[in-house]
Order: structure tokens, then C-alpha cells, then sequence
């Protein structure tokens, strides 16, 4: 029989397409969920799909069959949430690997049917791994950026768990789907290896994201391009894109996509956008008929359905394949790849790479300070500072005997995590503590670059290392230390570099793009005679590095080399700046380096030059004392004139255009939108001056700001973490007038008020919800957040209990729909009148219109994304302006009601889509 890895060459193949729209089909009730085995446990069972693989085999096994039918040759295991960490929801937590066993069963039974009557065309299954309900690289609180849900280890841990049970099974692949946070998914793959190894079986690797913007960034914020850098050191069988949108929207990124992964690309998209109601109506004609285009221009090698598809539509892939031949994948990338959002490509002819030296605990006093009173805030502002410098990796080091290194790194990269400008750009993790390494490498959704290794403690813990930074999917540093001690001379440098390539390269297979050679870069002029040659050593050494390792970069730590004269910035500059030239000459394409230096090459005094060039160059003996000389008189010269640091603030923003000749309202809106919180004091006190309340400084220029940031992201001119970013810096803000308002509310004027906030019954999504949770928080509303899967009743009798000044329901699902009318109804019975907000991917302003809205007596207002709820919720809580709202919406129901009658089915545009984004998860 054929295996996948053959039969892909070959043709394209067809995958099934979506398991729930499926089950919906059949009508399951909460009594076929549980069956007789879980009759008893506490909470809603229906949506529990995967619960069905021992509850209602036939079920199961009946769509697996129907799937295979329409032409399938590679089936999904209903196991997309078989997970300890999802199950849990659902308090089935302890079944997970029963529930994969069983699910493989099914499928692999149905399968092996069909292959036996059709040898010819042999059926596959694939262990169906989803992304889980929670996310590594954000968080969930808004008052901690750095908290984080679910670790990397525990995440790991259960998949690796969920994995051992589907290979065990007998799965033919591993799909990993529905990819929205690449740290999740780097730790699937790294639990994939792991599980692997234990069970003693290797299968193909697949991974399929969901972009979820009209920018192709996944919700996380990455770029595809980064993506991929994120997941190169996985053996992949196939990459690919499924969800998101239907087939036409995705073409542009799976366009994208396959331009760049050396691997297999596979594409199921949703039957298109889906309408207003949450149901997807593409046709099965129409469908095929955009995937025909993947098909014929060669984007794909596997092609499938997600949600809304059915057996119906994959029958229609037959014809579509037939006497294609199938894409061939990219080539390997020849260049280094890094990334954080996005995509840091080295390439020889971008000739040098800046890597920002000053998030250092050893390397910056000020950084220092920072760290050890926690004033965490000004510390990202260094980070940020070197971003807009023009660094292009940061290295981050919090290698200090009196800080915990290990907490200091987590805690800070966690909290990069949430700082897209800073998040965009690479990390280098620096520590010479391994497990400082380890732990960094475990918060970071991008390939970073660890620094360091070397053989200084032998080739087997060199190995060690070297394998596991692999298996996390980063690029190494490689100082040239072995065994003796540092290598200092060009003959050293070079035996060492070139003892650690073969290892690397021969032993472990590592990738030579993806090591970076540091050949010490040592202090010169110090004094000591067997110092002078440090440079030129190094420069030589560099030069054979590029030439006899192929792949290999050269770094190094650049202002080492002028320690000698701390205390005069200019001249430690123009050393760097003439040491740069001349090792950049040789091949150096990367260092560390401070990258707000001023100073060029071309720009030093040619007297001046000369005597640096004499001593980085060693062209005589006395070249150090004349270049003190030099330094001294300089110094002199300049007087008081001190570096260039002073004009910025720690915060990294210079006190720039944006803040001179503007209104108090653009600077309010300007700070918000980019997510700067170090003038929020002075701007609003400035505003307090000119507005009668600080309620209408939130209402006014803070919502105007707000209310931009919700257009940008509208038009994919933002992602997910800006606005998440920007939030917190509302939150900043609010916490600032905070005091006024009270003031002001003892004064009798309004103040925020008291939401409710449930995601319904029958319903696990809750990442929409708490986004909405941080915004209003952040807009100062008191939350009191019921959580998931919460019955009407709760809803009704905790609204009573809080009085609550309005109500959110969220809901990801389509059968969340008719669970919010059903609250709706219950408010209503309950005699209540306090307003409710709706929001979720699959909810619609006509769906409220149609259907939630008549049956509940207070207003019901449905929110396209999380920025809009302050706006709205501030309109609720004026007795004026809820009055006008409450008519506006009445008129705007009426009409959607009126039109509907008219035109029975209305699709929404790709930009209502993405304005849904938000409620997504
Ligand atoms: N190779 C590799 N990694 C490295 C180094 C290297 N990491 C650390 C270091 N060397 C590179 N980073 C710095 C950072 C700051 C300085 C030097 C190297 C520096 N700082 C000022 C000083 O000490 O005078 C401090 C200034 C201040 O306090 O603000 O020079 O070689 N792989």
C-alpha cells in the first residue's frame, strides 16, 4: 500500500471537510452527549463533540463513512479539543486519553474498509490536534500583561499526552489546526517529537493556521512569513491554512504561504463568509469552484473543507483534481531566518544585522536599576527605544547574582509579548545559565536566537544543549571558548569555530544558517601589550569563518572592544564604528551593538581615524597612548557636552512632533492609538483644564482615540496585540482621572458602572470575551465575569443579585445564537429591564434585530468588535443618551426586519468579517 509521503507526489489529495457542521446534522440532545457513562457529571455536555467518540460512536463513524464516500483519501480523528486542558471545561478532563483512543478506533476502522475495497486508493487518517481553548503568548489579565492562562510545560504536557494516545491509536499523520498563537503550536510540535520518540513511531507533520485578519496575521500577531521562521526546525510533511474565511478570501495568504514553506501545502477553508444569521450558505457548486482555482494554479497539494462544508462539498474535489499535477514545495530557505511577528531574513546582501545590546542587565546601569524596582514599564521603554533606533534582534540579559534571572527573563519576555513594537523584532535570549535559556525559549512565539554556547564544558553538554535549542526551534550564538578557555588569537578562533561547526553540522544535523559564530570580541588598547592584536584577530578569524563554513554568520559583542575608554562615548563610538567597517568587510553580518549610535565612519576627522585605525588595525606599537591622547584632548574640547542619551526619556520616546503645535485631544488620541503611556499625566491634566468632568474626557477624546483604534483594526490597518496594547493604555489613563471621578461621583455625577459578562450555555469560547473583559476594565467598568458555558438561569439570578448596569452575552457557535435568545427570554421573565450587549463571531446585528431584540424589553445592542463596547456601554449609562440609542436602535430594527422580509438571506462583506474578528475566539 501506498504511504501519504508517496501518494502526494503524485496527486493532489482530498481531506474531509468539517466534523461539527456534521454533527449538527444529526440533532444531537444533551442525553446523547453523556449517555448512560457520563449521565452524572456537573454541567452543559452538548458541544462536547469529541465526547462523542464514546458516547455516540455511530455517530461518528457514520460521517467518517460519509466523508470517505464523497472521495476523502485522508479523514480527521474527532479529536480536534481532546485535550486535558479543553476537557476540563466540560469536567471530562480524565477521559482524554480514552477519547483519543476510541476516536482513532473509529476512524481508522472505516478507513481500512475503504482501503481494503479500493487498494488503489488508499485512506489515511490524521490525529486532529486543535489549539486548545487557551493561549501562551497573551494575557487573559488585564492588570498583568505578564500572566499568563496555561504554561508552555503544562501545554506541552498535554498534548504530548493527547499525541501518545492517537499515534498508540494508529494515526497515519498529526494535524495540528486551526493554529492561532504560534507558541501553542511550537509546543504541539515540540510534544509531537516527544511523543514520537516515547511511542516509537514517526509520522508526517501537519500544521495548518488560521489568519485572522485581513492582513493575514494570525490572532497572536504574527505574519505568515514569521510563521513559518517559528516552525522551521519541525520535520514537516505539509503547511497549510484553514477556517478564517472561505476559499476566494484566503487565496491571497495561502498565495503567500506557498511561495515561501519548502513543505506540502494544504487549504480547507469555510464554505465562505457566513451570513448574518452564523450559518455558512456558499453552495457545494460555488465552493469547488474557487478551490478549482487552487487547484489549477498549482497553491496546493491537499485540499479540504472546514466550517459549514459537508460530505456534499467534498464530493465536488474529484473532478477538480483529476489529471493535475500536484505543486511541487519552495526550496529551502538558504538564509537565516528569524522572527518575532515578523520575518527577519539574513541575508548576504542586507550585509549587517544590529542587534540592540541594551536590555542588559550587565551592560546598562540604568537598565539595572529598572529591573531590580520592578519599574517594568520603563524598562520595555529601553526595548522600545532600540526598536525605533533600528535594532533588528534585541538581546535581552538578566544574568545579575541578586536577581532571580529565570523569573526576570519570563517576566520580561512575557511582557514583550504584549508590546507589538517591540514584539515585532527577534530575541536574543543572553544568559550563561541554561535554564535561564530554556525558560526563555519557552515564552517566546518567534525563532529566537539563544546566546550563548560553546565547548568549554566538552563536546557531550555542547551537544546536549545544541539538540535541545533545536528542538525549540531557535538559532545559536557559538563563542569560541572550548575546553582551554576563550580563544584569543586568530589561530584559536579559528580551530574552535571550526571544531563547533563539524559537531553541530556532522553530529546533530544542525542547520549552518542557523549559527552564529562569535569569535570574542576583547578589549584593545588597555594597556597590555598582548592585547593589541584582539581586533585584528578577530577580523581574520571572521573572514575565514564566512569562507571555510559555509552558512555560518559572524557576531559579536561590539562594545567590548572599547572598555578601555569608558567614560568618552565619542571615541568608544568611532571604535566601534571603524572596527564595524573593517570586520563588516570581512563578512561580519551581525553584532550587538548600541543602536543609537551617531557616529559613522565616513564622519570621522581624518586624524582622528587614523589613530583609531591604528589601534583597532595594531599598525604600531605606541598606537594606544596617542590615541588617549587624542581621546583627552576631546574630551576637553567637548567640555560639558555629554552623550546622546540624555535628550530621550527612558521610555524610548523622543519628545517629538507629535507632541508640538498639536491639540491636548489629537496628543490623547495620538497616545492611544500607539499605545504610549508616559504623557497621559500631563495631557489630561491639561484636559481636566478645559472639560467640565474627567467622564467626559473618557466620553469625548479618550473614546475618540478608542474609536480610531476600532477603525484601523477594522481596515487590517492594526492587529489583535496593538489593540490590546492600546487598551491598557486606556486603562492608564483611566486609572489617572480615576481620582477626579470620584470626586466628581461624590459630587453626583455619573461614573462607569457594573457589567455582567457570560459566555452562554452549550459554549467554550471565552478569548473574545475576555478581550472585551480588559477593554472594559480598562474604560473603568466593574466586571464581574461569569465565565463559560453559563446557563440562563445563573445569568438571570447574578444579574438580580449585583444589579448589574447591563449584561454581555458572547458566543463563538452557531447554536450560541439560540442560547442568547433563550437568555433573552428568561430576562424577560424575570421582569428585568437591564440592557445586553451580544457579541461573538457567529452573532449578527440582524440576527439581534431579528431574533433577540423582540423578545426582551430592555435595549439589546450587538457589538461587531471589543472597541465598540465602551462607546456604547457610556450611551447605556446616560439616561439621555440610552434614551436616544434605545430610538435609534428601534428604527434601525425595524428596517433590518422590513428588509429581511424582503430579501431573505444576507451575506456579510469581508469587512464586517473582520470586524467580527475580535469575537473570533
Ligand atoms: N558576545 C555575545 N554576547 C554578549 C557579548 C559578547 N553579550 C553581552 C555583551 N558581550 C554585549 N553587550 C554589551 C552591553 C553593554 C556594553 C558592552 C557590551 C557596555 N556598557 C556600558 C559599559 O559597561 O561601559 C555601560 C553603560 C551604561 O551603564 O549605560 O559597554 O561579546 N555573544
Amino acid at each position: 500500500m501506498k504511504q501519504l509521503s508517496e501518494l502526494v507526489r503524485e496527486r493532489v489529495l482530498i481531506l474531509d471537510g468539517a466534523m461539527g457542521t456534521m454533527i449538527q446534522q444529526y440533532n444531537l440532545t444533551e442525553k446523547d452527549f453523556r449517555g448512560e457513562r457520563f449521565a452524572h457529571v456537573a454541567g452543559q455536555m452538548k458541544g462536547n463533540n469529541d465526547l462523542l467518540c464514546l458516547t455516540r460512536p455511530d455517530v461518528i463513524e457514520d460521517i467518517h463513512r460519509k466523508y470517505l464516500k464523497a472521495g476523502a483519501d485522508i479523514i480527521e480523528t474527532n479529536t480536534f479539543s481532546s485535550t486535558r486542558v479543553s476537557m476540563a471545561d466540560y469536567h471530562v478532563q480524565e477521559y482524554v486519553r480514552e477519547m483519543n483512543l476510541a476516536a482513532v478506533k473509529l476512524a481508522r476502522e472505516v478507513a481500512d474498509e475503504f482501503t481494503a475495497l479500493t487498494p488503489d486508493k488508499p485512506r489515511f487518517v490524521a490525529g486532529s490536534v486543535g489549539p486548545t481553548n487557551k493561549t501562551c503568548s497573551m494575557s487573559p489579565d488585564v492588570n498583568n500583561p505578564a500572566f499568563r492562562a496555561l504554561t508552555y510545560d503544562q501545554l506541552a504536557a498535554d498534548y504530548q499526552e493527547q499525541m501518545e494516545a492517537l499515534l498508540e491509536g494508529g494515526v497515519d499523520a498529526l494535524l495540528i489546526e486551526t493554529i492561532f498563537d504560534t507558541l501553542n503550536a511550537k509546543a504541539a510540535v515540540f510534544a509531537a517529537e516527544q511523543a514520537m520518540q516515547t511511542v516509537g513511531i514517526r509520522v508526517p507533520l501537519m500544521l495548518s493556521v488560521t489568519v485572522s485578519d485581513i492582513a493575514g496575521r494570525t490572532l497572536s500577531g504574527q505574519t505568515l512569513d514569521a510563521f513559518l521562521a517559528s516552525v522551521q526546525h519541525a520535520d514537516l510533511f505539509s503547511v497549510g491554512l484553514n477556517c478564517s474565511f472561505g476559499a476566494r478570501q484566503l487565496k491571497p495568504f495561502l498565495e503567500r504561504l506557498a511561495a515561501r514553506a519548502p513543505y506540502y501545502i494544504s487549504a480547507y477553508p469555510n464554505a465562505g463568509l457566513p451570513n448574518s444569521l452564523g450559518k455558512y450558505d456558499q453552495s457545494p457548486d460555488d465552493m469547488a469552484h474557487e478551490v478549482e482555482e487552487y487547484v489549477h494554479e498549482g497553491l496546493v497539494n491537499i485540499i479540504g473543507g472546514c466550517c459549514g462544508t459537508t460530505d456534499e462539498y467534498i464530493a465536488r474535489y474529484a473532478a477538480l483534481i483529476e489529471g493535475v499535477s500536484p505543486r511541487c514545495p519552495a526550496p529551502k530557505p538558504a538564509n537565516l531566518w528569524l522572527s518575532g511577528l515578523e520575518l527577519l531574513e539574513v541575508k548576504p546582501e542586507n550585509n549587517f544585522v544590529n542587534v540592540g545590546e541594551r536590555c542588559n542587565v550587565a551592560g546598562s546601569r540604568m537598565f539595572l536599576r529598572l529591573i531590580n524596582e520592578k519599574k517594568y514599564d520603563e524598562a520595555l521603554g529601553i526595548a522600545r527605544r532600540q526598536v525605533e533606533d533600528g535594532a533588528q534582534i534585541i538581546d535581552i540579559n538578566m544574568d545579575d547574582g541578586l536577581l532571580d534571572a529565570r523569573e526576570e527573563m519570563t517576566t520580561f519576555l512575557n511582557l514583550i509579548a504584549s508590546e507589538p513594537e517591540i514584539a515585532r523584532v527577534p530575541v536574543m535570549i543572553d544568559s550563561s545559565k541554561w535554564e535561564v535559556i530554556v525558560a526563555g525559549l519557552k515564552c517566546l512565539q518567534g525563532k529566537s536566537v539563544v546566546n550563548s554556547i560553546s565547548l568549554k564544558e566538552g563536546e557531550e553538554k555542547f551537544l546536549e544543549h545544541a539538540r535541545i535549542i533545536k528542538r525549540y526551534g531557535a538559532a545559536v550564538v557559538v563563542m569560541a571558548f572550548d575546553e582551554q578557555g576563550q580563544a584569543d588569537t586568530f589561530e584559536r578562533k579559528i580551530e574552535v569555530c571550526k571544531r563547533a561547526y563539524r559537531l553541530l553540522v556532522d553530529k546533530i544535523n544542525f542547520n549552518p544558517h542557523d549559527i552564529i559564530f562569535d569569535p570574542n570580541v576583547l578589549a584593545v588598547a588597555t594597556g597590555m601589550d598582548e592585547h593589541n592584536n584582539y581586533a585584528v584577530d578577530f577580523i581574520r578569524a571572521t573572514g575565514w569563518i564566512r569562507k571555510n563554513l559555509p552558512g555560518a554568520h559572524v557576531s559579536g559583542g561590539v562594545s567590548n572592544l572599547s572598555f578601555s575608554f569608558r567614560g568618552n562615548n565619542y571615541i568608544r563610538e568611532a571604535m566601534h564604528a571603524v572596527f564595524l567597517y573593517h570586520a563588516i568587510g570581512e563578512g561580519m553580518d551581525m553584532g550587538i551593538v548600541n543602536p543609537a549610535t551617531s557616529v559613522l565612519y565616513t564622519d570621522i576627522p581624518a586624524d582622528v581615524l587614523e589613530r583609531i585605525e591604528d589601534v583597532v588595525l595594531n599598525r604600531r606599537p605606541d598606537a594606544a597612548e596617542r590615541l588617549i591622547e587624542t581621546a583627552e584632548r576631546l574630551k576637553a574640547e567637548a567640555g560639558e557636552a555629554k552623550g546622546t542619551d540624555d535628550k530621550k526619556t527612558a521610555s524610548g520616546h523622543s519628545p517629538l512632533a507629535w507632541r508640538e503645535g498639536t491639540t491636548v485631544e489629537d496628543r490623547l488620541k495620538y497616545a492611544l492609538t500607539k499605545g504610549i503611556g508616559d504623557y497621559l499625566e500631563e495631557d489630561l491634566v491639561e484636559a481636566l483644564k478645559l472639560y467640565p468632568t474627567a467622564v467626559s474626557i473618557i466620553e469625548g477624546p479618550l473614546m475618540a482615540g478608542m474609536n480610531h483604534v476600532g477603525d484601523l483594526f477594522g481596515a487590517g490597518k492594526m492587529f489583535l496585540p496593538q489593540v490590546v496594547k492600546t487598551a491598557r493604555t486606556m486603562k492608564k489613563a483611566v486609572a489617572i482621572l480615576q481620582p477626579v471621578i470620584e470626586s466628581e461621583k461624590e459630587k453626583g455625577t455619573v461614573s462607569a458602572g457594573k457589567v455582567l459578562l457570560a459566555t452562554v450555555k452549550g459554549d467554550v469560547h471565552d478569548i473574545g470575551k475576555n478581550i472585551v473583559s480588559v477593554v472594559m476594565a480598562c474604560n473603568g467598568y466593574e466586571i464581574i465575569d461569569l465565565g463559560v458555558m453559563v446557563p440562563a438561569e445563573t445569568i438571570v439570578q447574578r444579574a438580580v443579585e449585583e444589579q448589574v448596569d447591563m449584561i454581555g452575552l458572547s458566543g463563538l457557535i452557531t447554536p450560541s445564537l439560540d442560547e442568547m435568545v433563550h437568555v433573552a427570554i428568561e430576562l424577560e421573565k424575570a421582569g428585568l429591564n437591564i440592557p445586553l450587549l451580544i457579541g461573538g463571531a457567529t452573532t449578527s446585528q440582524l440576527h439581534t434585530a431579528l431574533k433577540i431584540a423582540p423578545v426582551y424589553r430592555a435595549p439589546v445592542v450587538h457589538l461587531k468588535d471589543a472597541s465598540q463596547n465602551a462607546t456604547v456601554a457610556v450611551k447605556l449609562m446616560n439616561p439621555a443618551t440610552k434614551e436616544e440609542l434605545e430610538k435609534e436602535l428601534n428604527e434601525q430594527y425595524a428596517q433590518l426586519c422590513k428588509k429581511n422580509q424582503e430579501r431573505n438571506v444576507e451575506t456579510v462583506s469581508l469587512e464586517e468579517a473582520q470586524k467580527n474578528k475580535l469575537n473570533l475566539f
